[in-house]
């Protein structure tokens, strides 16, 4: 018997505020073409059906044309929810697409109700565990306060039903974080609060585990008394991070054989746009758009720059050249690592010239010189005895270089960073205006 097993399509998703909508309705065309080629009794999703508990009506529109389309061909799916989706309103009217051949399985009810398959080889019985919250679920469960208690409890109400209708050969379908697995950044860590990972060991005894939440495919291998291959992530199916970058995403094609045993083989998902990071200064990674770096133009794009001064407009020059440009990065070569340490002492200090002394260290990557240092004395105590040209009505120096850098986005979320530099920003941009001059 075949099943396609894949997970974490997060429908709605972006990637760094690229729509990746008409991509993920792309992979979903797919995916239903791979289930009738190759004949598949049931495509397997192990949640994170959607990115976010209440979806984009157009994210919507997407999941009703893909669930119609299965229905019509006669393949039977089974869906659990994830950590992204509300299991509430991904299950609503289960009970009626269950008709149609589309098995959602969102509620702790269903964890031992299995869509037993019928094959020339006999049967399989699938369960679908959704993503269970320890705080939501454990009362029901009569579990104590962890996922692997949780997930523990509900597969021993999974091979109690096995048991007692007979069935050897059994899959489930869960969305969980199993310990061993490697996760990359686009992932939603559901192990906060201390609830912790899931041992291999729970799915002991079952043909086939069907995971979803790591965005890259692996096959766990950590379990004991496990056969190897048992236990699966398929990944998602596009990638959501520049930390995927390297991964080739695929779907999994199971295969189980009479007695249990199973082969699983990627089928590569279609690539709308390949991810590249380069890292480089921006005019020595401008003279290479033409030879080496030319693909770059159809990629999306990160961008690390290692310029010890920051270059003027970069994300302007850089889309110049590779229009799908995403994200831009500064890492200044020789810069000191103690970046952050600077912004805290920052908030801390009301010495003007010590401010704007940081500022250059910032954005050059080095401290003022002797004589920068000097300009700065003499620009602020001219400031500060009135003795200073007007500021311009719309300041220009802040917005510019914090906005177009994707990575001070968690240092700008502190507000201790912003309002020292702002409350300070007609009189540091006059300061700056003279450093220029004296430069
Ligand atoms: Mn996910």
């Amino acid at each position: 018997m075949r099943l396609l097993h894949t997970s974490d399509w997060h429908l709605g998703r972006t990637l760094y505020g690229e729509d990746l909508l008409a991509h993920q309705a792309a992979f979903l065309d797919w995916l239903l073409e791979q289930a009738v080629r190759h004949e598949v009794a049931a495509v397997l999703v192990a949640g994170d059906i959607y990115d976010r508990a209440v979806p984009p009506p157009d994210a919507v529109a997407v999941l009703d044309h893909a669930l119609r389309g299965f229905a019509d061909a006669g393949i039977a799916m089974v869906i659990t929810s994830g950590n992204h989706d509300s299991a509430v309103r991904l299950g609503f009217g289960g009970r009626l697409s269950e008709l149609a051949g589309i098995h959602l399985r969102t509620s702790v009810a269903d964890i031992a109700r299995p869509v037993v398959l019928g094959g020339a080889d006999g049967e399989v019985a699938v369960y679908g565990i959704p993503y269970l919250l320890p705080d939501a679920v454990m009362a029901e469960l009569g579990a104590e306060r962890s996922h692997a208690s949780v997930l523990a409890a509900a597969t021993s109400l999974i091979r109690a039903d096995a048991c007692e209708r007979g069935i050897a050969r059994t899959v489930v379908v869960a969305h969980a974080f199993v310990t061993g697995g490697l996760s990359s950044a686009s992932e939603r860590d559901i192990r906060v609060g201390g609830i912790g990972d899931v041992p291999a060991s729970v799915f002991a005894g079952l043909s086939y585990v069907a995971l979803g939440h790591l965005h890259g495919q692996q096959t766990i291998t950590t379990g004991v008394g496990l056969r190897a291959g048992t236990i699966r992530y398929s990944g998602s199916p596009l990638a959501f991070s520049f930390s995927e970058w390297r991964q080739a995403k695929s779907v999994t094609l199971v295969e189980i054989d009479e007695a249990g045993l199973v082969t699983t083989t990627k089928l590569p998902t279609p690539v709308p746009r390949r991810l590249r990071e380069v890292r480089g200064r921006l005019d020595d990674l401008l003279a290479r758009a033409g030879t080496d770096l030319a693909g770059l133009a159809d990629a999306w794009v990160r961008v690390v720059l290692t310029d010890t001064a920051r270059p003027v407009a970069p994300m302007e020059r850089l889309r110049e050249k590779w229009p799908h440009t995403l994200v831009l990065d500064f890492a200044p070569q020789d810069a000191p690592a103690e970046g952050t340490a600077d912004l805290r002492r920052m908030a801390q200090t009301t010495d003007p010239v010590e401010i704007c002394g940081m500022f250059v260290k910032f954005t050059s990557g080095g401290p003022p010189d002797n004589e920068q240092q000097a300009v700065l004395a003499d620009v602020v105590g001219a400031a500060l005895h009135g003795d200073l040209p007007a500021a311009p009505a719309e300041p220009s120096f802040a917005e510019p270089v914090l906005a177009d850098s994707v990575s001070a986005e968690p240092v700008l979320a502190e507000p201790v960073l912003a309002e020292p530099v702002l409350a300070d920003r007609a009189l540091a941009e006059s300061v700056f205006a003279m450093i220029d001059a004296a430069a």
